[in-house]
């Protein structure tokens, strides 16, 4: 198949998801055309049967906001003619979703182009539902060739809140299990706790849904028990503030903020634990990365979360902002030689068994047929 795959190619969890499943899909012998409007963050455009379309979006002076979905739908429509594109696969419903449906109009006296949208989260549960948004949000998912949806909950919450009746299939985040795998040696940990801490780890786009102070205050709970470090991994508008309560907390020598960092599993691998406090999560493919590496994560019980941590199995849930709590499932972890033996090869069997790339990237190699007949 040729499919054009648009997505932000900037750091976080959907860009990753569509940037994967592309070079999954070339790997599968699939040709992929990235139609974005930087080369996504985790592609290698040298890899064979990936191509990337940059999307310019020119200003001029009368545009106070230059229109770049409509940018985007003319090199759509383009690519989609040069290349003989089968499908397009949006991801993220804003403002994806109505340049694939230009294009696809733009094209239809030539030729058929449906489109797919996948949606991420808060895509529908915080843009989709501002009043501003809505109606196009409802429209964009009335008008895709397909939908899908990245956990049963996000599902749920699309039907309930937009009352649409399309088919919204659910296909879950996935990791390549072959690269984010365990390392039992941990090698390379020396740097990050030279004495012989035990490692935390958090990584998002520091954004307010994400509560990384929550991950200060957790580490300044589990000092209380244990020695231990705590890795930042990422970058958002709360950085600042959490590197602040750090100091206020007196465990800033104890965090290193690294970031945003690229070959992450390098880093997920070194650690003891996982911290996702997070608001709101419609799947949380960070905790999915740590899993697949053998590393338990503490999550919170929110969205899509609870379809990949199964609570006292394979990692722990808690209540949201209950920082205590938190603090006492990580201290039983890093304390529990056999619990987080136990907890690691739970982990790391729930990434194989359910969400590793053979697994799914078949399930969308499945929806892109259906769409297609
Ligand atoms: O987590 C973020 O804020 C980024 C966001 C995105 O769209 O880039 O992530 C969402 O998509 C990920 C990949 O499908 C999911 O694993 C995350 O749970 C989801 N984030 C939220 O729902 C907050």
């Amino acid at each position: 198949m040729r499919i054009g795959i648009t997505c932000y190619p900037t750091y976080g969890g959907s860009g990753i998801v569509a940037t994967e499943l592309g070079m999954e899909l070339a790997a599968r012998g699939h040709d992929v055309h990235f139609i974005t409007y930087a080369n996504p963050i985790r592609l290698d455009p040298n890899l064979e049967r990936i191509h990337y379309h940059e999307v310019e979006v020119s200003n001029y002076p009368l545009f106070q906001y230059p229109p770049y979905c409509l940018a985007l739908a003319s090199r759509m429509a383009e690519v989609a003619e040069s290349y003989d594109l089968d499908v397009l696969h949006v991801h993220y419903a804003i403002p994806h979703s109505i340049s694939a449906m230009l294009a696809r109009q733009m094209v239809q006296k030539r030729r058929k182009l449906p489109f797919v949208t996948t949606l991420h989260g808060t895509d529908i549960t915080l843009v989709g539902t501002d009043p501003s948004y809505f109606p196009i949000t409802k429209f964009s998912i009335e008008e895709s060739d397909g939908v899908t949806a990245i956990s049963d909950d996000l599902r749920r919450q699309t039907l309930e809140v937009f009352g649409v009746t399309n088919e919204v299939r659910v296909i879950h985040n996935f990791v390549n299990c072959s690269l984010y795998a365990p390392d039992p040696e941990r090698s390379g940990l020396a740097r990050f706790a030279p004495d012989g801490e035990k490692l935390l780890i958090h990584l998002s786009n520091f954004r307010p849904v994400k509560r990384v102070n929550d991950c200060i205050r957790i580490l300044a709970e589990v000092r209380k028990h244990t020695n231990a470090r705590l890795l930042m991994v990422g970058d958002g508008p709360e950085r600042g503030a959490a590197e602040h309560l750090a100091g206020q907390l007196g465990v800033q020598k104890a965090v290193e903020f690294l970031g945003k960092q690229n070959n992450v599993q390098s880093l997920i691998r070194l650690a003891h634990v996982l911290l996702m406090p997070s608001e709101m999560e419609s799947f949380g493919l960070a905790a999915l990365e740590a899993m697949a590496c053998g590393v338990p994560a503490i999550g919170t019980r929110v969205g899509g979360v609870p379809e990949l941590i199964t609570d006292g199995v394979d990692g722990f849930l808690g209540n949201v902002g209950d920082v205590e709590g938190q603090a006492a499932r990580a201290v039983e972890l890093l304390t529990d030689e056999g619990l987080h033996g136990r907890m690691a090869t739970a982990a790391r069997h729930t990434a194989l068994t359910r969400f590793c790339t053979e697994k799914i990237i078949p399930r969308y190699v499945r929806y892109y047929e259906d769409v297609l007949t």
